[in-house]
């Protein structure tokens, strides 16, 4: 069933994807295993963008189902304890504007008890340094769907060493093209390939006594 989710997702078929993702939910199926069957939908709908077989239209129309499936995902995600136990800002770069991936991030960030401060999309590298002096956070989280964001994530790095604040923050970065060549270039302390990824390294941070 989940390779026809794949499917559907990637046909851009909105009704069927929703009713596939209904009866997954419904079947036990693991959230997140149903999250993974959609992230394929949206790489093989990127492949056909790429082939000219889609357009930017059909990109939009996948983003969209994609925000539906989040809500119907979203319950099965969160965690029980409230408790919050650091705080993570976070932000799609300057230059790009997808979120899809980054609002999954925040959603899993907060299912795991962090309180987090999303700047939504195309922060400049000022922004994300005014909300680290403000909140205090000692994690910082940076999205980028586009080859273009490496050069924003690359010059918020620098700008938060020329605050002074790069001693305190950990940096972690992520979104569809990041890898680890990526995380050396642009100076970042590491990165995730998923949201689960996101949450691993935020805990980690936080609970090794990152200075907050
Ligand atoms: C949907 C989509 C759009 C939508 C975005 C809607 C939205 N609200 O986000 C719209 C239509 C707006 C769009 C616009 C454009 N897009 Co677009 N888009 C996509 C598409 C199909 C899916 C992206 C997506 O949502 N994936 C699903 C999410 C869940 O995956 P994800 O973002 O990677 O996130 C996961 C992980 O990466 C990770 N993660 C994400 N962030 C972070 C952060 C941290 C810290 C960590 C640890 C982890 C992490 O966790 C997430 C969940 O597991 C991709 C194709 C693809 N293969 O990705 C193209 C794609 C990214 N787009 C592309 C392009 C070219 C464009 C446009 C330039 C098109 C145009 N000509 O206008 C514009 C750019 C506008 C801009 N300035 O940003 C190219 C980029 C090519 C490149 N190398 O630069 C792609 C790859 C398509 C392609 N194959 O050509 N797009």
């Amino acid at each position: 069933m989940l390779e026809q989710l794949v499917k559907a997702l990637a046909e851009l078929e909105e009704d069927r994807v929703l009713e596939i993702v209904r009866q997954e939910l419904d079947c036990g199926t693991e959230p997140l295993s149903i999250l993974q069957a959609c992230q394929r939908g949206m790489t093989e709908v990127g492949s056909r963008f790429e082939s000219n077989e889609y357009f930017v239209s059909d990109l939009m129309m996948s983003g969209e189902i994609f925000k539906q499936v989040g809500v119907l995902l979203e319950e099965g995600l969160k965690s029980a304890s409230q408790v919050s136990s650091g705080t993570v800002v976070i932000g799609t770069v300057a230059g790009d504007i997808h979120d899809i991936g980054k609002d999954i991030v925040v959603n899993m960030l907060k299912s795991a008890n962090l309180d987090v401060t999303d700047l939504g999309v195309d922060v400049p590298p000022a922004r994300f340094v005014t909300a680290l002096q403000e909140t205090n956070a000692s994690v910082l989280g940076m999205s980028g769907l586009l080859t273009l964001a490496f050069d924003s994530m690359k010059e918020t790095v620098v700008a938060i060493e020329e605050a002074g604040l790069r001693g305190r923050v950990h940096i972690m970065i992520g979104g569809g093209p990041v890898n680890g060549d990526v995380c050396e270039v642009v100076g970042a302390d590491s990165w995730g390939a998923d949201a689960q990824a996101a949450v691993r390294l935020a805990k980690t941070w936080l609970d090794v006594g990152a200075q907050t």
